[in-house]
């Protein structure tokens, strides 16, 4: 059995505690690893390593830390299939899932070495003659990055990446539940020529490791994709000491059927957002809100599909849904399922756990029908394979329940009317609206990120990807010889 120390200036480093946790398979139950957990002492290493580094790798210009990037995504591509094989391992979802996985981070890391080329800041004019302004982009500096385990490799390298090619060195926590992926992750970024203490991985429990990242005096920003309650904990940490935060929260994510829409696209959608990834997906579909015209046919259908879904071991071929991360949340997601019945909503199948022939934490896709908007299964994040039917009127009722949840991530609507489309591009507040296409399978080259309570204004990947990882400063050059005062008549 393979155990894992931490990840320190380049070495793998025994912790101080004697600590350790296990890498378990969620489908099959088997010990994958063992991973030693870090103390705050550890964690001060970790930082000091990560200053260390910063001087020479910030001075690296950034194409040439870009070049670094480049070669991790061959090797990455190279690997792709063993990768997302472990990751399946390790994570639980089906194997063209954790290639996609591999695949998106792969896509990052290219797009991010693009950025090397393309740290642009702007030139304006001044108000005084002989002068010349201009904005530049500076790395941050020590990074803190909390990461979750339903996207073991694409979201770290979400994070990674950008802030690498900006110029920022990194101590990163990545889930307790995966974080092999985020190791290999390292490892090829490290054979791809990534200086010593650049990177520095720590592991172990949010409560002790991820606090003490928290709370670091010499870590000047925090990046955390992960649940609401612990996103607003950082934020309210952070405010304390002033650290810059950047977080990516939860979703309640609607996907609107109007009457005009085509019907098996439309159940097609709703099958691969709330089923997909056993529905662990922070752009997961969670709410339909189905038109009362089309609800009765596209039930149906969308009952059928769901009872033709086969669970099992994600590395199978014919699996289609594979099991859910962990214990806890195997209880929390029966748990709602539990709450629904009691709320008064229709449980149209599912509902309980299941034993596809496999030791590990199954759980059936849900459907719930005649949803009021305001039940808690219709307004609380469950991270797992539930989906709740609320019925509308039209598109005006479909918008108002669309927008009555504390999050905004993404949203999706299925109709054949453009200014259906169009209404709902411009009234639903989130950050992500697809058109007659699923919640899930945002590219990484187009900003993610939500309103409301799924984050704090930031985004990652796209355009913002750099911006999350960078300061900017405003430059002004004076070449008049002479005192030149603005503002002053
Ligand atoms: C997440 O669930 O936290 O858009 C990220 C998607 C993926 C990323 C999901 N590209 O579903």
């Amino acid at each position: 059995m393979q155990q894992y120390k931490l990840l320190i200036n380049g070495e793998w480093t025994d912790s101080s505690t004697n600590e350790t946790f296990e890498n378990i398979n969620p489908a099959t139950l088997e010990n994958l690893a063992t991973l030693q957990v870090a103390s705050g002492d550890d964690v001060n290493r970790a930082v000091k390593s990560a200053w260390d580094a910063f001087p020479a790798w910030s001075e690296t210009p950034p194409p040439k830390r870009a070049m670094v990037l480049f070669k991790a995504a061959r090797i990455l591509e190279e690997r792709k299939e063993d990768l997302s094989a472990l990751m399946t391992r390790e994570m639980g979802k089906v194997l063209a899932e954790t290639r996609g996985d591999v695949q998106e981070a792969i896509d990052i890391t290219l797009y991010a070495a693009g950025e090397g080329r393309r740290m642009f800041g702007e030139t304006t004019t001044s108000e005084l003659k002989d002068k010349f302004c201009m904005t530049i982009l500076r790395p941050i500096g020590v990074i803190g990055m909390i990461t979750p385990w339903n996207f073991p490799m694409a979201i770290p390298a979400w994070k990674i990446m950008p802030a690498l090619v900006a110029g920022n060195t990194i101590v990163m926590k990545p889930a307790s539940d995966t974080p092999l992926l985020t190791i290999k992750l390292v490892e090829v970024l490290m054979e791809a020529g990534l200086p010593p203490g650049v990177i520095n991985l720590v592991f172990g429990p949010g409560g002790t490791v991820g606090s003490a990242i928290v709370h670091h005096p010499d870590i000047r920003a925090i990046s955390f994709t992960g649940s609401l309650e612990t996103g607003k904990w950082i934020m309210g940490e952070c405010a304390r000491s002033m650290k810059r935060v950047s977080l990516e929260l939860g979703g309640k994510n609607p996907i609107i059927i109007m009457d005009d829409a085509d019907i098996d696209l439309a159940v097609e959608g709703v099958v691969w957002g709330a089923f997909g990834t056993t529905g662990q997906r922070c752009t997961a579909a969670s709410r339909v809100i189905v038109h009362e015209n089309v609800k009765d046919e596209f039930t149906q259908k969308l009952l059928a599909r769901t009872r033709s879904l086969k669970l099992g071991d994600g590395l199978h071929p014919d699996t289609d849904v594979g099991p859910v991360i962990n214990p806890s949340q195997l209880e929390k997601i029966t748990k709602y399922a539990g709450i629904g019945k009691e709320e008064g909503a229709n449980l149209l199948t599912g509902g309980s756990p299941a034993k596809p022939g496999l030791p590990g934490y199954f759980f059936e896709p849900t459907i719930f029908t005649e949803v009021d908007q305001n039940m808690r299964i219709a307004q609380e994040e469950i991270f797992g394979p539930v989906v709740a039917l609320i019925p509308v009127s039209g598109l005006e009722e479909a918008i108002e329940v669309t927008n009555n949840t504390m999050y905004g991530l993404s949203s999706s609507i299925y109709t054949r009317n453009i200014s259906h489309a169009f209404k709902a591009i411009e009234k639903i507040e989130a950050g992500i609206t697809y058109i007659n296409a699923s919640t899930i399978g945002a590219e990484v080259h187009l900003p993610f990120g939500g309103v409301k309570g799924t984050g704090n204004g930031f985004r990652e990947a796209g355009t913002d990807a750099i911006r999350e990882f960078t300061e900017v400063k405003a430059v002004y050059v004076d070449y008049s010889g002479s005192l030149q005062k603005a503002q002053i008549d």
